[in-house]
């Protein structure tokens, strides 16, 4: 467990549509800034409904999901790529759980959220997903920035 802790990974955060709607873009960047990950990409997009139901394709049996599919392309979301040592646990405990109600006080979603349909961000379960989910948003914005720009800091 330690030696994978001390992987530098990648992972795939994402605001949702109530998340940039409700204009938590800023919180949510300066959370991850302020824990001490590294942004290495960042884009604004519509996600199309084909990629929603591959994302979220392990929920197709739940009655929420024809709901979650609308909800995800009501509106434009923030795809972003982080890098750090364990990045990827990290970030699904600052983003806290699933539910915002039982997420902690302290987390993304126990501080600014009351919704699970409404809960402002996603962040990738495990280091695979991780690069399947950045690679995703970089083919279908056809766009190299998402991956070969990447805003790294100096040090
Ligand atoms: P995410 O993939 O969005 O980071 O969320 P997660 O791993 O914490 O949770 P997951 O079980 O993968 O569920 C994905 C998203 O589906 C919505 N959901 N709604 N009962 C419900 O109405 C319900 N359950 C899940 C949430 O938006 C959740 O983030």
């Amino acid at each position: 467990l330690i030696a994978s802790m001390e992987q530098v990974e990648e992972t795939y955060v994402m605001v949702k549509p109530d998340g940039v709607q409700r204009g938590l873009v800023g919180e949510v960047i300066s959370r991850f800034e302020k824990k001490g990950f590294k942004l290495t990409a960042l884009k604004l997009f519509q996600c199309p409904k084909e990629l929603a139901e591959e994302h979220y394709k392990d929920l197709k049996s739940k009655s929420f999901f024809p709901k979650l599919i609308n909800y995800i392309t009501s509106g434009p979301v923030v795809c972003m790529a982080w890098e750090g040592v364990g990045a990827v646990a990290s970030a699904r405990k600052l983003i806290g759980a699933t539910n915002p109600l039982q997420a902690e006080p302290g987390t993304i979603r126990g501080d600014l959220a009351v919704q699970m349909g409404r809960n402002v961000v996603h962040g990738s379960d495990s280091p695979e997903n991780g690069k399947r989910e950045i690679g995703w948003t970089y083919k279908m914005t056809q766009d190299t920035s998402i991956v070969e720009v990447p805003c790294r800091l100096r040090t």
